[in-house]
């Protein structure tokens, strides 16, 4: 049977329609206007009302900046956090515990930069969202993720789903590629510099692009600070790591040293580099290094550096996938309709210059045009993500070895028609040693007719497809807003997220330490206090009410509000929104946040609640009466 047949979709696929098991017969609309069919999908992909999915998907939310948290395979939106991005929900980049973690670990020059600009910036391009690893296993612990417009990483905990820092990069412009250490932990998150600058990037070099450099970052994932910094020829794409903890690879194009994209690209062949972790440790521990901006070792890692290897790759190599049988790298050609798989057994020969760089390669097989992206399932089947053929080819890793090594096999499977272009693509839990073959989303950058137009601007559309047979079936398309780069799919038994706020959490010891010096105790106190023309409004919140109905400040003041949500109940969030003050936050249960603004309008204003809570949800409120000045 061919997949049309078996999942109903049509090669240009029915109109819209969501996945709903219809067990096989066709619904027809029972109006006047066009009949839509709907399709009969895998019944596996019917989550019901009510049923939990197996998989957390973790999306990257592109130019949003934020990440998403989708089940799988229902593919049901389940959360966002905001990252890069404001939230007007949360009140993320508004409130003083988010702005901390925003501001805290921006660079000197950035901070001078903002500093009339509303301190931080409130956009991103996040890219790339990776958990951390014990053993090549994912742990549960964190989320990291880039973000390429502000040259920044984040990292997310995943008992709260909330992002605990945020650093900038020094020394580099853009960061893209970015994946965790996978063994035998995480351990570093390495982080590519994508743009070429000058280094330093002071304005004594200006248009003399030989003297721009790319830069390879390693971040140490515990303490968030950035350990070392490898210069590298040509720019930096994608990286991902090996299952040893030894080795990262990263894709790298621009071999030409171009600025425009007729430069970048005129050259047959670019690299992929291997960074050796332990050499590049060593040179830090030896001297072997200067110091720009942050004062991070940064190492020559450039052609002929004991760093690192190039191995020449097909023209401009964007992704970079580990499979999980832990000895296989694909390089995605791109701008080449192969795919270039390395050995990273190899590799210690090759930086013992023992064997050529081209002697890593291991097979290269041709898939079909524009291959972006690959992942894994558990029984050596590679999918690759073709960008201009809008497919997803399905091929065997021994084969494709077989073919490489002379002899006369196929190495493709199959290939099926997504909608259209996918980006990335990837499986359930396929970049960790658990791959289980299972699930298997395609991102595709553009949904054209696959749902009702909503405008010139339309959503990307993410589709799920049924992995776990011999055959790859389509069942599921999914609209997403701007734009899901890249995702991962983690088994819902390893991420356990807590049900509410555990009071002892270090992120209150901040408002702990003020609270304390104020004489307040957070969980019962309602004061005001005055500060010179600093002044705190201290209240918690119970459903429905706000502890506190009034308070009063002085026009000028800089009022400070702290608020204790008391309710120890799952899924009761409380929140504080301060009307024309363009002030918000969310309270979870027992957590306490807090927000500063100037109180500059004389008069009356409510503060509201602005997340459901309570059947009195609309009640929830209070006054804040600002005395004009001289009064
Ligand atoms: S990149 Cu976007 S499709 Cu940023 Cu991982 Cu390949
Ligand atoms: Cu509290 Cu709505």
């Amino acid at each position: 049977m061919t997949d049309k047949k078996k999942t109903g979709v049509s090669r240009r696929g029915v109109l819209g329609g969501t996945a709903v098991a219809v067990g096989g017969v066709a619904l027809v609309a029972q109006t006047g206007l066009p009949s839509i069919k709907a399709r009969a999908a895998s019944p596996s992909v019917n989550v019901a009302p009510g049923d939990l999915d197996d998989y957390y998907g973790f999306w990257s939310g592109g130019q949003s900046g934020e990440i998403r948290i989708v089940g799988v395979p229902s593919m049901r939106e389940l959360m966002r956090i905001p990252i890069f991005n404001t939230c007007s929900a949360t009140g993320w980049g508004i409130t003083n515990e988010s702005r901390k973690i925003l501001t805290e670990n921006m660079l000197p020059h950035e901070k001078e930069f903002w500093k009339d600009k509303g301190g931080v910036p409130l956009n991103g391009d996040a890219h790339h969202p990776h958990m951390s690893f014990t053993k090549g296993k994912y742990d549960g612990r964190y989320l990291w993720i880039n973000d390429k417009a502000n040259t920044r990483v984040a990292r997310i905990r995943c008992d709260i789903m909330k992002v605990d820092k945020i650093i900038s990069i020094p020394n580099a412009s853009d960061i893209h590629g970015l994946r965790p250490q996978k063994y035998p932990r995480t351990g570093y998150v390495f982080a590519n510099g994508e743009h070429r600058i000058p280094l330093p990037n002071d304005g004594s070099v200006l248009d003399e692009p030989e003297k721009y450099h790319a830069i390879f970052s390693g971040i140490d994932g515990d303490t968030m600070k950035v350990a070392w910094q490898v210069i590298v020829d040509g720019n930096l794409d994608n990286v991902d790591a090996d299952y040893q903890g030894k080795y990262a690879v990263s894709s790298c194009y621009n071999s030409e040293d171009g600025v425009t994209l007729a430069e970048m690209t005129a050259s047959e062949q670019d690299w992929a580099v291997i960074f050796d972790i332990a050499a590049i440790e060593a040179g830090v521990k030896a001297g072997d290094f200067k110091t720009y901006e942050g004062d991070v070792p940064v190492l020559d890692g450039r052609k002929g550096s004991k760093y690192t290897r190039y191995i020449p790759i097909s023209n401009s190599p964007h992704g970079v996938n580990t499979a999980p049988d832990g000895i296989h790298i694909v390089i995605n050609g791109k701008l080449s309709p192969t795919v270039t798989m390395l050995d990273v057994r190899k590799f210690p020969d090759l930086f013992a210059d023992k064997i050529k760089p081209r002697d890593a390669v291991v097979a290269e097989p041709e898939l079909g045009l524009g291959p972006l992206h690959t992942a894994f399932d558990n029984r050596g089947g590679a999918y690759t993500t073709l960008f201009l053929d809008s497919q997803i080819c399905k091929w065997d890793i021994e084969k494709a070895k077989q073919k490489y090594a002379g002899k006369k096999v196929d190495p493709i499977l199959q290939k099926i028609d997504v909608h259209y272009q996918p980006g990335h693509n990837h499986t359930s839990m396929g970049e960790s040693l658990d791959a289980d073959g299972k699930w298997l989303v395609s991102l595709n950058k553009f949904s054209k007719d696959r749902y009702i137009n909503v405008g010139p601007l339309k959503p990307e559309n993410d589709q799920l497809i049924d992995i776990s047979g011999d055959k790859m079936k389509l069942v599921h398309d999914g609209p997403t807003f701007a734009e899901p780069h890249d995702c991962i799919m983690v088994h819902r038994s390893l991420v356990n997220p807590k049900q509410i706020y555990d009071r002892a959490d270090p992120m209150f010891d901040d408002l702990k330490k003020m609270a304390k010096k104020d004489g307040i105790d957070l969980e019962e106190d309602s004061k005001v206090i005055r500060d010179g023309n600093k002044v705190r409004v201290y209240m918690y919140s119970s459903a429905p009410t706000f502890s506190m109905e009034k308070f009063s400040v002085k026009q000028g003041d800089e009022v400070t509000v702290i608020i204790t949500n008391i309710d120890d109940v799952d899924d009761l969030t409380h929140g504080f929104t301060m009307s024309n003050h363009g002030v918000v936050m969310e309270i979870g249960p027992q957590q306490t946040a807090s927000v500063t603004f100037k109180a500059d309008y004389p008069g009356v204003h409510w503060f509201y609640c602005q997340w459901f809570c309570h059947a009195l949800h609309m009640e929830m409120r209070g006054r804040m009466f600002v005395e004009p000045r001289g009064a």
